[in-house]
């Protein structure tokens, strides 16, 4: 067995965002980055020794290659046995299932979520820890600090290991066993959700449905779950073959990227539902016939009909939702008599909620929901969760989401992005942002009053950690509110978020157009924020 320890330098860039250590490939590809950032996850690691790895990407350009680095290295690094799906495939949420599955000491996704893929396209990697989700702060800042310092790395020198064939093989001492990347995680679906009467419903002929893969990596477990095992006519999944540059697409799955999808939603003899996920799949997209579920109400929606749900039908010990996403959801837990939690954005704050049983389901504005089954957000859960809903109702995806509005009110929201804006201008609007708010309260802005004008900050309930500088929220006397941030996945100059929110308790008003329901907000936002000015743009990028 020969190991070799390799010296090398730091680099000083690789600190990672709301979702691991993100870059372009070319970043990627530079000798010793990928083994450096690897290095500096596993020197954090104590007690790593023997242990079990999971192992896994979204099949993105450059996954394979880095899977081979990464065993290696593994093995190199005193790991008893690395878990890595075939042909190096793991969607980001079966790798959670994975990890807690057999009980792994934690777990390597290699992806970049929703970026475009591709040789000019971003990769990714992030550490999971054991329970399944993505490495608090604590542990993203010691990967960081440690790779600044860093000035070795261990490899073992071995052939490549064929990833296409399941079953046991060892190099050096470490045992590389290449799983099925569906079974487990399409076995836990089955523990949740109903499928006898989703069967029913897909096979009943008065319902259709269309499910987008984007050509990331959910198309082998949209095949195998929706057609395969629950009866959905083939070619129910589009653009289901994971390519390593998705196609040339961008696997957002929004009304803006999903666009065969949408035109499918939208055109004539448009199936009853639609949905779409994510590079790596743990986002969701949800349509119905010419109708989009946003996904904060959507997070409203399944929480408000869990009791529908088998896996859920013992009741929710509450729901979280990250800051920016809107309060649709606290107005049903309210009702409903559970707690609701506002975390910062990034899955990884919901992990010691879920973890200590405070909650059941969370949410996000960027196309998250998930549950508790595992410790990141799961696109095709999402979408079991709504044919679960609609094969017990009965109704359409429009009915049951107005109803929703009736029975609590619309929260209309959206999202204004502007992206690839120069990054010391986008920290100037913030900065100004910051430095302006304490004068905001109790200002008449329009017909808004401000209520209260903040930095957000959070302290964990579970561990006290605390997090500052979360986002600048304005929050207005009717329940209404814009917040700005600055994106943490992007990787080209700086993304803003604008995010507006609008409470209308009045059924009447319920089917005004969205950014019609917005437009003093908008006016407000660009007057406190002078976002034209700093990011020298006349409109947003993308609004979703
Ligand atoms: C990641 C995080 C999410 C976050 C999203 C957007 O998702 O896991 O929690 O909401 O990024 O973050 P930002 O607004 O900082 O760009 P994903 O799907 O990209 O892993």
């Amino acid at each position: 067995m020969n190991i070799r320890t390799l010296a090398t330098t730091p680099f000083l860039d690789q600190k990672p965002g709301t979702s691991g250590l993100r870059k372009s490939v070319k970043v990627f590809q530079q000798p010793r980055y990928l083994e450096n950032f690897v290095q500096s996850i596993f020197d954090t690691l104590d007690g790593r020794e023997g242990q079990t790895l999971v192992l896994g990407g979204d099949g993105r350009y450059y996954n394979r290659e880095a899977i081979q680095t990464i065993l290696k290295m593994a093995a190199a690094n005193g790991f008893g046995r690395v878990l890595v799906g075939r042909s190096g495939i793991l969607s980001t949420p079966a790798a959670s299932c994975i990890i807690r599955h057999y009980r792994a000491f934690g777990g390597i996704i290699l992806s970049a979520s929703h970026n475009p893929g591709g040789r000019e396209g971003d990769f990714g990697i992030k550490y999971n820890t054991s329970n399944g989700g993505p490495a608090p702060e604590k542990v993203t800042e010691a990967i960081y600090a440690r790779s600044k310092v860093i000035d070795a790395y261990h490899i073992l020198e071995a052939p490549n290991v064929d990833l296409e064939r399941l079953g046991k093989l060892e190099i050096g001492n470490l045992t590389v066993e290449v799983i099925d990347p569906v079974e487990s995680y399409a076995k836990l679906m089955e523990s949740l959700f109903d499928f006898e009467r989703i069967h029913q419903l897909l096979t009943s002929g008065q319902f259709r449905m269309c499910f987008d893969s984007m050509h990331a990596v959910t198309g082998p477990y949209a095949h195998a779950i929706l057609e395969q095992r629950l009866g959905a006519p083939s070619g129910t999944v589009i653009n289901g073959k994971p390519l390593e540059d998705f196609g040339g697409g961008h696997p957002d799955p929004n009304l803006v990227y999903a666009h065969d999808l949408v035109e499918r939603l939208y055109g004539t003899s448009a199936p009853d539902f639609g949905a779409a996920s994510d590079g790596d799949g743990d986002r969701n997209m949800i349509l119905g016939r010419k109708f989009f579920v946003t996904p904060s109400d959507s997070l409203a929606v399944l929480t408000a009909n869990a009791h529908l749900v088998p896996g859920y039908r013992q009741g929710l010990a509450g729901v979280a939702r990250s800051m920016p996403t809107s309060s649709a959801a606290d107005r049903v837990a309210a009702q409903a008599g559970i707690e609701c939690y506002e975390t910062p954005t990034g899955w990884k704050f919901f992990g010691n909620l879920l973890d200590a049983g405070k909650v059941t389901l969370c949410g996000e504005e960027s196309f998250g929901t998930g549950s508790n089954h595992v410790r990141e957000k799961d696109g095709l859960w999402a979408v079991l969760f709504w044919l679960n809903i609609l094969a017990v109702r009965q109704e359409s995806v429009e009915q049951i989401v107005h109803s929703h509005w009736q029975k609590y009110g619309r929260n209309f929201y959206s999202r204004h992005d502007y992206e690839g804006v120069d990054a010391d201008r986008a920290k100037e609007l913030m900065e100004h942002l910051r430095a302006n708010a304490p004068e905001l309260k109790g200002q008449q802005l329009r017909h808004y009053q401000v209520k209260y004008c903040d930095d957000f900050s959070y302290t964990d309930p579970v561990d006290h950690s605390t997090s500052q500088h979360q986002g600048i929220r304005i929050g207005f006397t009717d329940g209404s509110r814009i917040v700005f941030r600055l994106s943490g996945t992007g990787t080209q100059g700086a993304t803003l978020r604008v995010y507006l929110e609008s409470y209308e308790p009045d059924p009447t008003k319920h089917n005004l157009d969205t950014q019609q329901a917005l437009s003093t907000l908008i006016v407000i936002a660009e007057e406190v924020a002078q976002i034209r000015k700093f990011t020298e743009r006349e409109a947003p990028t993308v609004i979703t």
